[in-house]
């Protein structure tokens, strides 16, 4: 194999390989559809790599060459819808058409650029501007330009950093450089001595993101199953239910072997829920609930500390967990005073407080039907979407002007006030329990 082929086609095709894998990987995590754009727009990339490799291992075609600049463009289509996608689900707009029917028009006048009396030539120097590439490079840099205003409204470092990689990508693919940037500006053994260094680094790069993105992803996301315990926090002390009703405070009982999710508000201040034993730590902060899961695996006590500091008797707000064998676990729960459960709890009081007057289908229904909705996209006034998740449902009942669901008036009062945080868990957890029942077609409608 020419050492021309490895640095053009086999390196940056396994490095885009795997950075489609990436990609790939961070979909599947993160369900983000932005992901999935880029996700298609590197295999794209990596078929292109792949009709190049054929043209240098057969006779160069013209179709070939005609194919590897169209999975160009579809890779350019995909960047740039993904810049629609972190606000609203995919569909087609005018510009999608137009970008791809340019991107069309450039790639058979690149084809044509390559034709020398009538034959195909695929290693000639073009000198005329007006190639794909320029075409390709406006296009990635009015996304290098978008993720960046996205990232200045968001304060976000990833976007930013996505956006001055797409405006580089951009720059180079511009220059003419667009075949293949890292070779042809850095490494290419004719001129430097680099070789194919600059895309193995980029691939070393690559290798220890997705790891540290799986150790990021493991942390932060319990697995399914996992058990739910609801904890608030408040000067001074930590309350928890379980989802049986059971209460505690300063004091939390777990089954061994079981992954345990604690689901945790703050009642006034922010506090932070530290098990340093189980290596981990998560703040607690008033309107918004957070999570922290772990697995206990030997039974103990262990210590729980308020790692924030919340006031005069910050320090006195510690407790204990106690790791049980599941069988114990059982027992201890069933020791106790019978509680209603945190779900049977919020249905009471969505009926005590009328939310079922308004929020019931048929004529009488002003509002949403709740059931089925969580974890669900629900549209918003406006256009935007939001996911029906824990915080929006409480956003819904203290501020509920704040996200108006589309289709329906901004009548809902504000519940501030008149429910306190661990109402307002036990409402949030009635409204996901009937996450999973079937809504009747029709139900709850607007106008219905
Ligand atoms: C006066 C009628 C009324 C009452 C009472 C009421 N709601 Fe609502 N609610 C609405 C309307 C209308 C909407 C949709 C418009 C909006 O988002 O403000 C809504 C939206 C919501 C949403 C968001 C639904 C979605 O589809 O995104 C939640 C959650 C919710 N209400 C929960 C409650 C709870 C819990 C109570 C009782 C504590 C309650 N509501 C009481 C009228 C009401
Ligand atoms: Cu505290």
């Amino acid at each position: 194999m020419s050492t021309v082929v490895i640095t053009m086609v086999v390196i940056p095709g396994a490095v885009a390989l795997l950075v489609f894998l990436l990609f790939t990987y961070l979909f599947e995590q993160s369900r983000k559809p932005y992901f999935r754009a880029w996700q298609l727009g590197w295999a794209a990339y990596v078929l292109h790599y792949a009709a190049d490799a054929w043209n240098y291992y057969h006779t160069p075609s013209a179709i070939v060459f005609f194919i590897s600049l169209l999975l160009m463009v579809v890779m350019a289509l995909c960047i740039f819808v993904s810049t629609r996608l972190m606000r609203e689900p995919f569909h087609i707009i005018s510009y999608d058409v137009a970008i791809a029917g340019a991107g069309v028009a450039l790639a058979l006048w690149n084809v044509h650029l390559h034709m020398v009396d009538g034959v195909f030539q695929q290693n000639i120097t073009l000198q005329t501007p007006f190639r794909l590439e320029a075409g390709l490079a406006l296009v990635l840099l009015y996304c290098s330009g978008h993720y960046y205003l996205y990232a200045h409204r968001k304060n976000s470092l990833a976007f930013q950093l996505l956006a001055v990689a797409l405006a580089l990508w951009a720059v180079l693919m511009g220059l003419g450089q667009f075949r293949n940037p890292f070779v042809e500006l850095l490494g290419d053994a004719q001129h430097f001595s680099l070789g194919p260094i600059p895309q193995m680094l980029l691939g070393i790069a690559m290798v220890m993101f997705a790891w540290g993105a799986k150790v990021f992803f493991d942390l932060y996301r319990p697995p399914a199953g996992a058990m739910e315990i609801f904890v608030v926090g408040k000067q001074w002390m930590w309350k928890a239910q379980h989802a049986d009703g059971q209460r505690e405070i300063n004091e939390l009982h777990v089954p061994i072997g079981r992954p345990v999710k604690l689901i945790m508000g703050s009642e006034d201040v922010i506090h932070s829920y530290y098990i340093p034993a189980f290596r981990v730590k998560a703040d607690v902060i008033p309107g918004r609930y957070n999570s922290l899961w772990f697995t206990a695996t030997k039974p103990g006590r262990y210590h729980l500390f308020c790692a924030e500091y919340c006031g005069t008797k910050h320090s006195g707000m510690i407790g204990w967990i106690t790791a049980m064998e599941p069988a114990d676990y059982q027992a201890w729960l069933a020791g106790g005073p019978a509680t209603a459960s945190p779900v049977a709890a919020g249905e009471k009081l969505f009926n005590d407080l009328a939310c079922n007057t308004c929020h019931q289908s048929g004529p009488q229904g002003r509002a949403p039907v709740l059931a089925g909705l969580f974890g669900k996209q629900v549209e918003l006034q406006g256009g935007a979407t939001v996911v029906m998740d824990e915080s929006y449902i409480r956003e819904s009942i203290v501020n509920p002007q704040a996200k108006v669901v589309q289709g329906y008036q901004p009548i809902m009062p504000t519940f501030q006030g008149l429910v306190t945080e661990e109402q307002l868990l036990q409402l949030i957890a009635y409204v996901r329990s009937l996450g999973s029942q079937a809504v009747a077609p029709g139900a709850g409608q607007p106008g219905s």
